[in-house]
Order: structure tokens, then sequence, then C-alpha cells
């Protein structure tokens, strides 16, 4: 029989319920409760898009895709999953500890997230590896993978599908974008805005696209200054200044479809686009897509076998 390798498969993690949204919420805030006011609004915003968010099923559709792919494209051990989220259960903690109960050594983890940041995969990782020193299992963790082929492929031709419906392409520009973070992870030299950046530049290189421009999305409600410009002020900007009449959004850096890109771009971008006269568009996610799934295997292995 073949030797079973640990795949912990790490995402942000969504309330399964509306009465798992505060202690969800609580989490992301650290700890502090949110506001009445912050909690009905996020609630309202959830309700927006059907009442939960698809990403509980479509990350584990991704972690078992994943799994499943890792198997067929090599044969000398056997790679079984388990799910790490950040802010809700299983937590990236509880995934490691089953593995350690299901007598697993060794181990190798990817955040489902492209870019990587001190805020976000640094964290994840940091958690992985804590737990994984605690139950002795051996732990490589992919650290990112926002230039993979595969990857750029898979958004070339899901951008292509919407470009191609626009007419006047002259005025039409390609939105490229990420979460934003706090402005403060500048000062330590953090990859994040460089590798968006990257994932801009090799989309532009594969679909030829002439008019791309980078935002950011779905800031926090905090009082420190987030990395701009922000999604829906650069669509105002962008109509104003350069007369673009069709916008096509691509959150690279979210590989699902759940709030921040149903409701951020979906809804809140779709407001400034018709306030505005102009036409909305939004690439499909990769969610559980066969080329996207293919790259991350392959990520994933080649960090297994350089381990
Ligand atoms: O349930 C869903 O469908 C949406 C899940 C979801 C994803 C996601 C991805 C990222 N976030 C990142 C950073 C931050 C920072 C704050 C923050 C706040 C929220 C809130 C919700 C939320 N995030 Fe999230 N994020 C998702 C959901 N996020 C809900 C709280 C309400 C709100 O602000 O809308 C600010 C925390 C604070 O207040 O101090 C920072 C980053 C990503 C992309 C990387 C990743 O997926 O890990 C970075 C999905």
């Amino acid at each position: 029989t073949k030797k079973k390798v640990g795949l912990l498969v790490m995402a942000y993690g969504t309330p399964y319920e509306e009465a798992d949204i505060e202690r969800y919420y609580t989490h992301i805030r650290h700890g502090r409760k949110p506001s009445q006011e912050a909690l009905d609004d996020l609630t309202e915003r959830y309700r927006a898009i059907g009442g939960t968010s698809p990403l509980a099923e479509i990350t584990k559709a991704q972690a078992e895709s994943l799994e499943k792919r890792m198997n067929e494209v090599q044969d000398e051990v056997e790679f079984v999953h388990y799910l790490g989220l950040k802010h809700i259960e299983p937590f990236i903690e509880d995934g490691v500890q089953q593995m350690a109960a299901d007598g697993i050594t060794e181990a190798v983890s990817i955040v489902l997230a492209p870019h990587y940041s001190t805020f976000s995969v640094k964290s994840y990782n940091g958690r992985a590896k804590e737990s994984a020193e605690e139950h002795g299992i051996k732990l490589c963790s992919v650290e990112s993978w926002y230039d993979a082929e595969g990857f750029i492929d898979y958004w070339a031709n899901a951008i292509m599908e919407e470009y191609n419906k626009v007419d006047d392409k002259e005025k039409a520009v390609l939105v490229v974008s990420a979460h934003s973070l706090p402005e403060k992870i500048l000062q330590h030299g953090d990859p994040y805005p460089e590798q968006l950046k990257e994932t801009a530049d090799l989309i532009q290189k594969k679909t030829g696209i002439t008019n791309v421009e980078i935002g950011w999305q779905s800031e926090g409600n905090t009082p420190d200054p987030w990395l701009g410009p922000d999604v829906q002020d650069l669509t105002r900007d962008l109509h104003e200044q350069k007369g673009y009449q069709s916008f096509i959004y691509a959150p690279v850096g979210f590989v699902a479809d759940h709030l921040e890109v149903l409701y951020d771009n979906d809804y809140e971008c779709k407001v400034v686009c018709d306030e505005v006269g102009a036409a909305y568009y939004r690439p499909e996610m990769p969610n559980t897509n066969a080329t996207f799934i293919d790259t991350l295997a392959t990520v994933t292995l080649d960090k297994y076998k350089e381990c």
C-alpha cells in the first residue's frame, strides 16, 4: 500500500448559516465583537447574495478535486486532503490535528489565494506550521502561485469570453483586482502589490488586451488607509477621464464565487457602471475548473517533491 501524505487545503471560510455570522465576524476582527450596525450590514450583504455564501461548498469541492487530481498524476504516494479554514471550523489547527489522529506524518499545504502577503498567506502558513510542529508532522507549504502558467491561462480564457462580447474594444477596460489591505503592509516590503501587478502583466501579455488597470476591492471598515484605488472609484475615474464604456472585472485575488465577488463586484461595481451608463462584465471564477485545479495540483506536487 502507498504511503499516505496529508494535503492541507487552507481557505478563508464563511458562515454556514446566518446564526454563524456574528462569531465569524468576531474571529475576523481578532476577537472583537462587531457593533450591531456592522453586524446588520454584513447580514444584509449575505442576504443580498441568497442568505449565505456558496463559498463553503466550493472550497470543499476544490479540495476534493485537488486531491483527486494529485492522485491521478502520480502514483508514488496517496494524498489525503484536510480542510483548514482561517475564520471558522474546521480551523487550520483542526485540520492538522485530524491528520495527526489519522497517523499522517508528512504533509504539504496550499492556500486557496494566489498572492502572498504578510496579512494573508503568511498567517495561514504560520498557523499550519505551528500546529504541524506540535503534532510532529513534517509540513511543506506553498507560498504563492500568482504566476503559475495554468492560472494565467485560466483567467486569459475566462476574460476573453467576456471581452469578445464587447463591440467597441477601444472603449473597454480590464480591471484586475485583489482584496485591499492596510497600506502599512508596504512599510515592511510586502510583495502583495507587486505580485498582483505581475499577474496583471501576464494576463495582458496572454490576452493582448491593451487597456488594463489595477484596482483594489472589499477594503475593511477601519480608520487606517487601505491600498487603492478602490475598484468603484477607479470605475468612475476611468469613465470620466478615458471615456471607457465597458468594464471587465477580473478579481484575480480570489478563486471562488463568494461574498466579495458576488456582492462587491456583481452588485457594487455594477451599480457604478449603471450610474455612468457603462456595461458591466465579470468573467467566471475558477471554482473547480479543470485547468485551474490541474495548476494547483502541479504547484502543490512541485512543492512536495522539493520538500
Ligand atoms: O463568506 C464569503 O463568501 C466571503 C468570504 C471572504 C473572503 C475574504 C478574503 C479575503 N479577506 C482578506 C482580508 C480581510 C481584511 C479584513 C477583512 C474583512 C472581511 C469581512 C468579511 C470577509 N472579510 Fe476578508 N474575505 C471574506 C469575508 N478581510 C465578511 C468583515 C466584514 C467586511 O469588512 O466586509 C478586515 C478585518 C478588520 O476589520 O480588521 C484585512 C484577504 C482576502 C483574500 C485572501 C484570502 O482568501 O485569504 C486578504 C474569501
